[in-house]
């Protein structure tokens, strides 16, 4: 009984980090960049999908040549994070990411975006992934 309730607590523990490791100190968004997640609103269900984000200027012109980032995770402990990356943009500054919703639920998407001349901005979405 002893040994199952410290395996239960270095269980819990071990849960608690996978679950927090990305709740990093989220950077002051670059006023300048104005990074959208266009397609947030549909419906987002488990399998593969394509995210398209937008990035433009503050006054509102495209941005190309940026890498944009997105890592997944579950707000329930035990998941792999599932990360996804697009570059370049097109010319109206749009960025399609691949992304594979491993599971449904609960997701905080982080998503990051990196333009040419190192500026970086990060925005946070919470959505919830239905299953098929
Ligand atoms: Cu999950």
């Amino acid at each position: 009984m002893k040994h199952f309730l410290r395996a239960l607590l270095i269980l819990c523990a071990l849960s608690l980090v996978g679950c927090r490791q990305s709740a990093q100190p989220t950077p002051t968004p670059d006023p300048d960049i104005q990074l959208e997640w266009l397609n947030s609103d549909k419906p987002l269900r488990v399998g593969m999908d394509a995210l398209v984000f937008t990035l433009k200027n503050a006054r509102a012109e495209p941005i190309r040549g940026a890498v944009i980032e997105v890592r997944g995770d579950m707000t329930h402990a035990g998941m792999v994070p599932v990360d996804g990356k697009a570059e370049g943009g097109t010319e109206d500054g749009r960025y399609v990411v691949p992304f594979e919703w491993t599971m449904s639920g609960d997701w905080i998407v982080t998503v990051r975006a990196t333009l040419p001349d190192g500026r970086t901005t990060q925005r946070r979405y919470d959505v919830q992934v239905r299953s098929q």
